[in-house]
């Protein structure tokens, strides 16, 4: 990766960043297909009422093609420039988008701030951070569907998570200003994973997945509040071999 110093100041500064092409079209099509065929298994968690169908054990049922994701030669430059050795991988999880779908605003990492706060109470804890790397499986063209980010959203704390008041908090999200990106198939955005952000359908019958893959920086205790439950320990960090 040519501007991979750009592209982690882009990480830093706006939250996110986007790797055009970061899986070829032949990946592309293959991990579409693999979604496509856990839906047809019945492999789901569930569906819920955004319209967000979910698989958790796609890395446990078919390693080989969802392992080659994890720390992806694509967006390495990106994970390692970001945590090193200590990038773990924390969760795996597909979806699919089968109707209408308009995703809540939500923050992968809810706990970032409160853990930042407790951190500072001690003198040798660091607070601990996330990040996702989401990888698309279909073109999310205008008229399609997007991703909207609040702007700068990683950089300062949203009012109503303490406690949690979601209508609040969503409204809060919906007042500020954003970022909406477009990624296309094989694209993956990688972005903090306390930003607050939104997946959508623009229209109803777009055929639409992802692959979303969360890291961690140790230490994570197994408390934080976090949308995603950590895999275990065993195996979990990428380019701690290397
Ligand atoms: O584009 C989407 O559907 C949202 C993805 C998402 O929530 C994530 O990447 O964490």
């Amino acid at each position: 990766m040519p501007d991979a110093g750009n592209k982690l100041d882009q990480l830093e500064r706006d939250g996110f960043v986007v790797v055009e092409g970061a899986l070829s079209p032949d990946a592309t099509d293959h991990v579409r297909g693999r979604i496509e065929h856990a839906r047809e298994m019945g492999w789901e968690e569930g569906l819920n009422e955004v319209g967000n169908m979910w698989f958790d054990t796609l890395l446990q049922r078919e390693p080989d093609t969802f392992g080659p994701l994890v720390g992806h030669e694509s967006i390495r430059p990106l994970l390692e420039g970001m945590m090193g050795k200590q990038c773990q991988l924390r969760s795996l999880r597909c979806h699919i988008n089968p109707g209408a779908y308009l995703q809540e605003w939500h923050m992968d990492f809810y706990g970032y701030w409160e853990e930042e706060r407790e951190a500072a109470k001690y003198r040798l804890t660091v607070p601990p951070v996330g990040v996702n790397t989401t990888f698309f499986m279909q073109d999310n063209d205008p008229g399609d569907g997007h991703l909207k980010f609040v702007k700068e959203g990683h950089l300062r704390e949203p009012p109503h998570l303490h406690p949690m008041d979601r209508p609040g908090f969503e409204a809060w999200c919906e007042a500020q200003e954003h970022v909406v990106l477009h990624p296309k198939a094989g694209d993956c955005v990688v972005f903090q994973s306390h930003i607050p952000h939104q997946g959508a359908k623009e229209r109803d019958d777009m055929e639409r997945s992802n692959t979303v893959i969360h890291y961690q920086l140790t230490p994570m205790y197994e408390g934080v509040w976090h949308v995603s439950r950590p895999i275990g320990y065993e195996g979990t960090f990428p380019f701690a071999g290397s």
